[in-house]
């Protein structure tokens, strides 16, 4: 499909007890698609039956060896190595068998590869602790990165706002600071260096110091960024928006730009969005609806990445209606549809009025579909690529509006001009009477914003 990428990655999975094999195989294939979003190429994956992924090196001296002879490191830790921290790790590595660990015999084991077959970086499902982190690197001769730390680096490459790359460089700096301690620790720098190391300071007390300094920086930026965007969603208190959750991928973005006529960026990589997108629906309807793309969610998202996407967050939590977006193509759509849910809650976005929209269709046959709608009965099933599917949602959103509108009859006199002009803005005008002073409207629209518009005219 693309040329080879001169950066290969190989992968590794530990199936802990509870974990089914499609389950691994599921999260390794995300983590792939993660990977090549960052250009690596995928060059092999190393799977292991363990109880637990805390041991020392997380797997076992066997698998160890294999992974070396991909990356050309030794598979082993200097005696020096950091203590271990789990009482696994005090287990020898030949009480791992009782543990499960799954046999290679389906697998051929290289005996060596080439320099130009040999990977450039180890990328665990896991998430590591920084001690595992520093043994596996030296057990391997090369970077290794856990899932966390794949998800924060497409993060920071894709943040294109202010607001998105304050939020990413907050939880990067939250997911370096531990790990400082690790590489940078013990090693005493050339005094003499900029930076103003304090009496007694050590590099690395240096570093956590700025570090710190750095993230109350940051936060004391993006809380005025999220003072703006309070005040900016204050002021369409009073409009009906629509806002598009769910797993990266889904197609949100494409939702977007077909229902408003904006140019937001769709790609087939896994966080394309980063940022808020809010546009009218297009061709404008009465009343005016608004729509919200966001970033989308992942399974194992980085509880810090979460919390510094709280504003961001905040869009769909404030919205009048939220349509939960799901690639219904996917095998793995329930489990996604159950963390996008999540993650919601995490942010304190629960018992939102919602519809789900179940998109990519047209990636299922007939049968399947049939099933799924007598599963869910409610959902919007539908193809962002056609416009008949796309006017069918249009109409069930403004369904949903007007479900809770009532009619009435507005006194406007010709004065008021301005209010005419937001009536009929904002509200769906049934019939106009003229006479000399101004003129009678009958209306459709929501009991709160008549509210706002008869209150303008007493004025
Ligand atoms: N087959 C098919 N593909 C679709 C459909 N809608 C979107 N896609 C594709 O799905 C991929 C992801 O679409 P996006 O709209 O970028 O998805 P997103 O939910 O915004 O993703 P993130 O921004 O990464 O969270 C793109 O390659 C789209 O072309 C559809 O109805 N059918
Ligand atoms: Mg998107």
């Amino acid at each position: 499909m693309t040329t080879p990428s001169p950066f290969r990655a190989v992968l590794v999975a530990i199936q802990t007890p509870g974990v089914t094999r499609e389950e691994l195989d599921g999260s390794l294939h995300e983590l792939s698609r993660l990977v090549k979003t960052l250009g690596y190429e995928v060059v092999g994956q190393v799977t292991q039956k363990r109880s637990s992924d805390k041991f020392a090196t997380v797997l076992g001296q066997g698998k160890l060896t294999e992974l070396a002879r991909w990356t050309g490191g030794t598979g082993t830790i200097a005696a020096s190595c950091g203590k271990p921290f789990h009482k696994a790790a005090l287990k020898p590595e030949l009480a791992e068998t009782e543990d499960g660990e799954e046999g290679d015999s389906d697998e051929p084991i290289e005996t060596s590869f080439s320099p130009q077959e040999q990977a450039h970086i180890v990328i665990m499902d896991c998430d590591l602790s920084p001690s595992q982190l520093s043994n596996l690197e030296r057990a391997l001769g090369v970077p290794v990165l856990d899932r966390t730390g794949v998800i924060i680096e497409i993060f920071s490459r894709h943040a294109r706002t202010r607001a998105a790359r304050l939020q990413v460089e907050i939880a990067r700096l939250n997911y370096l600071a531990p790990r400082l301690r690790e590489t940078g620790g013990g090693r005493e720098r050339q005094s003499g260096g900029i930076g103003g190391k304090g009496a007694g300071e050590t590099s690395l007390e240096l570093d956590k110091r700025r570090i710190r300094d750095r993230l109350k920086e940051l936060k004391t930026e993006l809380a005025a960024i999220g003072d703006e965007h309070h005040t900016r969603r204050a002021r369409r208190e009073n409009e009906l928006t629509v806002a598009l959750v769910g797993y990266t991928n889904a197609g949100k973005s494409s939702l977007m730009r077909a229902m408003t006529g904006s140019d937001v960026l769709v790609a087939d990589k896994l966080f394309a969005t980063l940022d808020t997108t809010i546009r009218p629906l297009y061709p404008e309807t009465r009343p005016k609806v608004l729509m919200s793309d966001t970033v989308g969610f992942i399974k194992k998202l980085p509880h810090d990445l979460v919390a510094s996407f709280k504003s961001t967050l905040d869009e769909a939590a404030c919205a009048s209606l939220v349509l939960f977006v799901v690639d219904v193509s996917d095998p793995s759509f329930r489990s996604q549809l159950d963390v996008t849910r999540n993650v919601l809650a995490e942010v304190g976005a629960t018992d939102l009025p919602s519809l789900l929209v179940f998109n990519k269709q047209d990636r299922l046959g007939s049968d399947e579909i049939a099933s799924l709608m007598s599963e869910y009965p409610d959902a919007v099933f539908l193809s962002t690529r056609r416009p008949d599917d796309l006017a069918a949602l249009r109409e069930r959103i403004m369904g949903y509006f007007e479900r809770d509108m009532i009619e009435e009859e507005l006194r406007i006199p010709f004065t008021a001009q301005k209010i005419l002009a937001e009536v009929r803005a904002r509200m769906r005008v049934l019939s106009e009477q003229y006479d000399a002073e101004g003129l009678t409207i009958r209306v459709r629209s929501s009991p709160a914003y008549l509210t706002v518009i008869k209150k303008k005219l007493v004025h």
